[in-house]
């Protein structure tokens, strides 16, 4: 059989099988899929993410600093399945740390995921369970495997937004206490106009 797909027309499929398609622009990261998930962090929600808790309090709460957007081809939960998205951080700072995302480990801890940068600048922030923490330069074209069991946070140290697509499996889960119990173990901050990656305490 032959099966001929242009974007949102898929010729000749099996009659028992669900007309999945989406389309992503390469370029920018965005996704036209099905039922597309959407969901924002404004800086409100983000209290114990950022460590100078003076300076996120003189901030607009209200303050988006970043989007994510995902497809779900089959039910959250499925094993075997495999969700795709992109997240879009917005360039700024909280005191002298970068915008970032809240960070997590997946919920069922040996799943990974793959990780894509579409625009911007940054650096994907990762620590292992026994607690040794990395990060890898986020840039166009770059391409991350987190592995099972890491936890991982991407930070915008560019002065535009930071875009990124990923893929993980649809069972994955997010486990966010962990990473606000013990943090990353390291943190971006901006020293003299540049990006240094910086162990802490926790
Ligand atoms: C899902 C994947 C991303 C993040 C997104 C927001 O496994 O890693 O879609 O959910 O970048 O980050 P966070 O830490 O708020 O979920
Ligand atoms: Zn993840």
């Amino acid at each position: 059989m032959v099966l001929l797909i242009d974007f949102g027309t898929i010729v000749g499929y099996p009659t028992d099988v669900h007309p999945n398609f989406a389309a992503v622009d390469w370029v920018t990261g965005s996704l036209q899929a099905p039922n597309l998930h959407t969901s924002e962090k404004k800086l409100g929600q983000l209290r114990t993410v950022f460590h100078d808790q003076r300076s996120w309090e003189t901030m607009d709460p209200e303050t988006v600093v970043y989007r994510v957007w995902w497809w779900e081809p089959v039910p959250a939960g499925t094993e075997g399945g495999l969700f795709w998205g992109g997240t879009e951080i917005q360039p700024g700072c909280v005191g002298d740390e970068y915008f970032m995302t809240h960070g997590h480990r997946h919920a069922i801890v040996n799943r990974a995921e793959f990780y894509g940068t579409t625009v911007g600048q940054g650096m994907l922030v990762l620590r292992d369970e026994s607690g040794r923490a990395w990060a890898e330069k986020m840039k166009p074209g770059s391409l991350h495997y987190i592995p099972g069991r890491v936890a991982h946070r991407v930070v915008n140290t560019g002065n535009i937004p930071l875009r990124f697509v990923a893929c993980w499996p649809s069972d994955a889960g997010h486990d966010y206490e962990i990473v606000r119990e013990r943090g990353l173990g390291a943190r971006v901050c901006q020293r003299d106009g540049q990006a240094v990656f910086e162990m802490t305490q926790d």
